[in-house]
C-alpha cells in the first residue's frame, strides 16, 4: 500500500535547470569576472553530476583562469555557488518558473486523500524554500511532512542516501513509497534505495534511459503518451500512481 510520494524538484516539479540554474551559472561567472559560460550542449552534459558544486568543480579543469590547487578551486566553485543559488533564488522568487503542469493537482489529491508527500532533491535548501514559497505561498513547507536536500546528505543522487533517509524519516518501508523523477541519476537513486520510481519526462532528459522505472511519460497534466498506456481523458491521478506502484517487482 503506497503511503507516501517522493518528489524530486529539479526537472520534476518544476523545469528549473535550464531557465533557473543554468542562466543563475552564467550570471555568476560574469560577476566573478571570469570568462567561462555554459551553454545549453555543455549543461547537458553537465547534468551527469549532481549537485551545483560538485558541477563547477567537476568543469574547472578546462577553465584556462581556474586556480591550480584543489583548495583554491573548492573555495571558488563555493563561492560561485553561493552567487549562482542568489541569482536563482530571486529569479524563481519573482515566480518566473511555475511547477510543471498536473503537479499542483496531484499534490491537492494526495492532501485531499490524505498521503503524506515529501520532496528528495540534491538541490540546496535554500532553492527549495525560494521557489515553493513563490509557488505554494509561505505556509508552502506545510504540504510536506519531509524536505530533503544536497544539505543533508553525504552522498547526493546516483547515491541512494536521500531516499534511504526518507524511508526512515517517514517511518516506512520502501514497498510504502513512490519517487516522482526526470533524471537517470534519480531513478538510480530511488532503485537503489528499493523505491518504485515513475519518470516524468523533462527538458534535458527528454531521451535519457531509465531503466527501472514503472511508468515514463512526458508529465502529469496529460495521459496521453505514457508507457504503459493510461486510458481515458485529463492527468495523471493518483490511483494511477497507486496501480503503477503495485507492478513493483
Ligand atoms: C538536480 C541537481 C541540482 C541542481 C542545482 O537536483 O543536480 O544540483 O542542478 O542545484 P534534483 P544546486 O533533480 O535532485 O532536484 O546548485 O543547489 O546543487
Ligand atoms: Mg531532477
Amino acid at each position: 500500500m503506497l503511503r507516501a510520494l517522493l518528489w524530486d524538484l529539479d526537472g520534476t516539479l518544476a523545469e528549473t535547470e535550464r531557465d533557473g540554474h543554468l542562466v543563475a551559472f552564467n550570471l555568476a561567472f560574469a560577476e566573478a569576472g571570469l570568462a567561462r559560460r555554459w551553454d545549453d550542449a555543455r549543461y547537458a552534459e553537465l547534468l551527469a553530476v549532481s549537485g551545483g558544486f560538485e558541477r563547477l568543480l567537476h568543469d574547472m579543469p578546462v577553465w584556462p583562469d581556474a586556480p591550480k590547487s584543489e583548495a583554491e578551486r573548492k573555495a571558488l566553485a563555493r563561492s560561485l555557488h553561493l552567487k549562482k543559488n542568489d541569482h536563482y533564488a530571486r529569479w524563481v522568487a519573482q515566480g518566473h518558473i511555475p511547477l510543471r503542469a498536473g503537479v499542483a493537482e496531484l499534490m491537492r489529491e494526495c492532501q485531499r486523500r490524505g498521503l503524506r508527500m515529501a520532496i528528495t532533491t540534491t538541490t540546496s535548501r535554500s532553492n527549495v524554500a525560494a521557489l515553493m514559497s513563490a509557488q505554494l505561498g509561505s505556509h508552502w513547507a506545510d504540504t510536506f511532512a519531509l524536505v530533503l536536500c544536497g544539505d543533508d546528505v553525504s552522498a547526493k543522487k546516483p547515491d541512494p542516501e536521500v531516499y534511504l533517509r526518507a524511508l526512515k524519516a517517514l517511518g516506512i518501508q520502501a514497498h510504502q513509497a513512490l519517487a516522482v523523477e526526470d533524471s537517470p541519476a534519480g531513478v538510480l537513486a530511488a532503485r537503489g534505495a528499493d523505491i518504485a520510481v515513475i519518470v516524468t519526462r523533462s527538458h534535458y532528459f527528454a531521451q535519457a534511459s531509465v531503466p527501472g522505472a514503472m511508468a515514463v511519460g512526458p508529465g502529469l497534466h496529460q495521459r496521453r503518451g505514457w508507457l504503459p498506456a493510461l486510458r481515458g481523458e485529463g492527468g495523471v491521478s493518483l490511483d494511477d500512481l497507486m496501480a503503477w506502484q503495485s507492478l513493483r517487482p
